[in-house]
């Protein structure tokens, strides 16, 4: 070779080297990673201890059980019992935090607080304790989904009394747990809550009175996060210096066309799914979303309604609720298309929440697509989602509470680590334009009881071997991937796990094997 050669070489190689390593991006070097459950969908033990019955046992229990595969959360994944086993899987993945919740008839049977149940007090006790021995932060949800059936008997989110209901069992909570967990998260989810269960038939208590209902729970689910914001600013704040803050979900909405119109349906749609609850939290002026007022105003008046169906939010409301969070916990999974449809004929039921938005919204068939029916791979609107939030909500301090791909089971998991690695690449294009996001959970830890999917939608890093006596945990392949991105905080496309070695036999993924069945 002669010298001219040999030196282009070198310089091709270098030059190679440089641009594989120019796909590897970085974390900020104090970016949190981890991954989150929710005790119905975890912990089983639905009667034990003096645990008092929630809406989903009711719901599960009932003739009309509305899960499809007919399965319930009675045992779950036993982490009622194998709670060691979730925290040693999270030390494993060497996550900072896990993100779990308190059931709250565990702890107040009734919903009240004149019983506590000690047991149950216990448990979430031995929880955090042993991730705290493992390092482990807890950060924990209050409410995500499982009211006690007692107070649904009295309406449930519905009534405005629960207010101070979710008030009083937010000040056991933290009485109970604030030494120890510094990250509260005070509902998970309110339009699931509110129009899953009340203004359609999604989550329990499946009461489909669309364009009432959920306007009923949206503001009691406002009122109630906030009080149990102030509850802990003005007492446990001092005390123990945590965090309070609220989880929303959020889908981005993109207009499926650049007309003005279907600009218009994608704004009222993410002011109507998210900014619902956000705006009224995390926006300077306070207050539901104008456009969201305006059209349930509009609409009701139309339809012959004495005032809006809208439950407006009072002055003192919206003092009270505005700024009631210290970080803005974000779940979201995925995009859709939105458009005006001028007619709308025959498309929604009158009144309702989606007749009151007046969008139509759908999926796109060139994007990726999961095995479950809503859920499609969209990494650049998980950015533009993030900047919008930084833009209508001053930059707040955001953690990715949520974010995971659905499959039918298996431990080779490619098309999730793809889902993975593709929106935690969005997520570095919104840290670069100047979000606050500080911190990412997966969903989730481990296989769960998928509410109305049952045990059919699988979105653990771990998969769960629900027929084992012991629900034996095994890392699937992302986890693997997503160890490794937690330990190095960069994302680099290319890295091969050398621990997990796949046999491929002829059946299918539930033989591939794994070298070392621990990380
Ligand atoms: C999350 O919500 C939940 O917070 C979590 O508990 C759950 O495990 C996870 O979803 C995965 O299921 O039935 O077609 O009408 C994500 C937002 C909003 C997604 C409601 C499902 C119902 C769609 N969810 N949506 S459909």
């Amino acid at each position: 070779m002669n010298n001219y050669l040999f030196l282009l070489s070198i310089f091709l190689g270098l030059s190679d080297d440089v641009i594989s390593k120019s796909k590897i991006r970085s974390f900020p070097s104090d970016f949190w990673f981890g991954a989150s459950t929710a005790a119905y969908q975890v912990e089983g033990g639905w009667n034990e201890d003096g645990k008092g019955s929630s809406i989903w046992d009711t719901a599960c229990h009932s003739d009309l059980n509305p899960v499809r595969d007919d399965s319930n959360g009675d045992v779950a994944a036993d982490s009622y019992h194998k709670y060691k086993r979730d925290a040693e899987i999270a030390q494993e993945l060497g996550l900072n935090f896990y993100r779990f919740s308190i059931s709250w008839p565990r702890i107040l049977p009734n919903g009240f607080p004149d019983k506590i149940n000690t047991l149950g007090v216990e448990y979430y006790t031995k929880v955090i304790n042993e991730l705290l021995a493992r390092n482990v932060t807890p950060v924990v949800t209050l409410y995500h989904w499982d009211l006690p059936s007692n107070l649904q008997k009295l309406g449930g989110w519905a009534n405005p009394s629960i207010v101070t209901w979710y008030t009083d069992y937010a000040k056991v909570v933290f009485d109970k747990f604030s030494d120890k967990v510094k990250h509260f998260i005070t509902m998970n989810d309110p339009k699931g809550i509110c129009f899953g269960g009340y203004g359609s038939e999604n989550t329990a208590p499946f009461l489909n009175m669309s364009g009432i209902g959920e306007y009923l729970c949206s503001r009691n689910v406002l009122l109630a996060h906030a009080n149990a914001y102030h509850l802990y600013d003005g007492h446990y704040r001092k005390l123990h210096n945590g965090t309070v803050g609220i989880a929303l979900n959020f889908v981005w909405y993109e207009p499926a066309s650049d007309t003005m119109d279907d600009n218009s349906a994608a704004v009222d749609a993410r002011q109507f799914e998210w900014g619902q609850y956000a705006h009224p939290i995390f926006s300077k002026a306070g207050d539901y979303p104008t456009e969201f007022k305006k059209n349930i105003a509009y609409k009701s008046a139309e339809q012959g309604f004495a005032r809006s169906r809208l439950n407006h939010l009072t002055a003192k409301d919206v003092t009270l609720i505005r700024g009631s969070a210290d970080f803005l916990g974000v779940n979201t999974y995925t995009t859709k298309l939105a458009y005006r449809d001028a007619s709308l004929e025959g498309m929604y039921t009158v009144p309702s929440y989606m007749d009151d938005m007046g969008a139509v919204l759908v999926k796109d068939p060139a994007w990726t697509q999961s095995q479950t029916n809503w859920l499609q791979e969209v990494p650049w609107g998980f950015s533009k989602l993030l900047i919008a939030i930084k833009n209508l909500y001053d930059n707040p301090p955001v953690y990715i509470m949520e974010n995971g791909w659905s499959t039918e089971g298996g431990l080779l998991d490619e098309d999730r680590i793809n889902y993975f690695r593709t929106y935690l690449n969005a997520l570095l294009d919104a840290l670069d334009a100047g979000c606050d996001v500080k911190g990412y959970s997966v969903w989730s830890l481990i296989d769960s009881f998928e509410w109305r999917q049952g045990y059919l939608d699988k979105y653990g890093l771990y998969e769960v071997d629900f027929s084992s006596p012991d629900k034996t945990r095994t890392p699937r392949k992302s986890a693997f991937i997503y160890k490794e991105i937690a330990r190095s905080k960069t994302l680099d496309p290319d890295f091969e796990p050398e621990k997990f070695i796949v046999e491929v036999t002829q059946d299918s993924q539930e033989k591939l094997k794994i070298e070392n069945d621990v990380l």
